[in-house]
């Protein structure tokens, strides 16, 4: 701005002091015309005085008319060089004539190019004023963009702040995901490798199963086969049974002969002798009987209140066909027993025939002991 007013005076100086100069020339060049001129004006009116001076000395003094000749001639050539130069001067008059007209349309040019330097100076006044308003607009709006760079600034500082610690944390959980997924990588591995191994066994099993399943189907169709004729079978044994029913109910209706004791559709007979397991047996089969077989608790008590209590019973159970396996007579097993404590112990290592002792234990001993016996048709 300081610039600007410094040229604008600057200017404003040079155009004072040209329009000075311009006045000064132009009357340093009009000043020996005006002057030339009146000293021309003065000579003619000397010159003119003198004649008129000669004349009237020449009329009135005749002696000195010859002097006066010679004045006269010598005035001539004086007024023949004042003529010369009165003609000089007036053609010097005439060129600082032309010369003062060209000074003067000098001047005029000067005076339009000082107009339009003038109008060229309030046009530029203007524009220093509008650049003045706009450098004024220019600082304000200035002031506040550096205010703005400044909050702008505050906030890139607080936004690398935020970004850094951001970034820090992302670091940090980028590198615990790289981790987990190392982790799961590897784990993902051991599991494909364990799938892998279990899809291998289950092929095989899935093999073995459907090998099975042909099987089975093999089987199934043979066993509806069989079920069919156990279907048939179950159905004829129904019928069977229906008639051992009817047998029976027709038994159960039977007496039974003197001396036998009558428990549900069977006959017991309790000997009052005594003699050997075999002979005891052969009796019963003799009488279309066997020795007893005990396989119930109700068939038990039954049997034990045939006998007096603590007197020693043939009963039919024998493990004769092979040590330590009870076998009864008719060859079921042995699924229900009634063993004395301690019981059956081979003592002697030849006790292979059951007997029933207190209160309807049992007891293995030597087959050619003799005891009371009970037979069972
Ligand atoms: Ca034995
Ligand atoms: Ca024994």
């Amino acid at each position: 701005m300081d610039l600007m007013e410094m040229d604008d005076g600057m200017l404003m100086k040079r155009n004072l002091i040209m329009e000075d100069l311009g006045t000064r020339d132009l009357q340093r060049r009009k000043a020996p015309s005006r002057c030339i001129s009146v000293c021309l004006g003065l000579l003619c009116a000397v010159l003119l005085a003198g004649n008129i001076g000669q004349f009237v000395y020449y009329n009135s003094h005749p002696r000195n008319c010859i002097d006066m000749q010679d004045s006269y001639e010598h005035l001539q050539r004086e007024k023949a060089e004042l003529q010369s130069n009165f003609s000089s001067m007036r053609s010097d008059r005439d060129e600082l004539q032309i010369h003062n007209t060209n000074v003067t349309l000098s001047k005029n040019q000067l005076q339009n190019r000082y107009n339009s330097l003038m109008t060229d100076k309030e046009a530029l006044e203007n524009s220093y004023d509008a650049l003045k308003r706009e450098q004024e607009q220019l600082q304000t709006n200035h002031s506040s963009l550096e205010t703005d760079r400044e909050e702008l600034e505050k906030t890139i500082d607080k936004v690398r702040n935020d970004l850094t610690k951001e970034k820090d944390q992302l670091q940090q959980s980028y590198n615990t995901l790289t981790q987990e997924r190392d982790q799961l990588q590897t784990n993902m591995q051991r599991n494909y490798d364990n799938l892998q191994r279990e899809k291998n066994e289950l092929q095989t099993n899935f093999t073995m199963m459907r090998t099975n399943r042909d099987e089975l189907q093999r089987n199934y169709s043979s066993m509806m086969s069989e079920k069919d004729q156990l279907q048939t079978s179950k159905e004829a044994l129904q019928r069977e049974k229906e008639q051992l029913v009817k047998k029976i109910n027709t038994l159960n209706a039977r007496p039974c002969e003197t001396g036998w004791k009558k428990f549900r559709d069977r006959c017991y007979y309790a000997s009052t002798r005594r003699t050997t397991w075999s002979l005891s047996r052969d009796y019963c089969i003799t009488k279309g009987a066997d020795l007893v077989i005990i396989n119930s608790s109700e068939k038990r008590d039954f049997v034990s209140r045939l006998v007096t209590a603590g007197v020693n019973t043939w009963i039919g159970l024998t493990d004769r066909v092979g040590e330590g396996t009870w076998m009864w007579v008719d060859g079921t097993p042995v699924n229900t027993t009634y063993w004395e404590a301690g019981q059956p112990n081979s003592h002697g290592g030849d006790q292979d025939c059951g007997e029933m002792v207190q209160k309807g234990e049992w007891n293995d001993e030597g087959c050619s002991n003799e005891n009371k016996w009970i037979c069972e048709k």
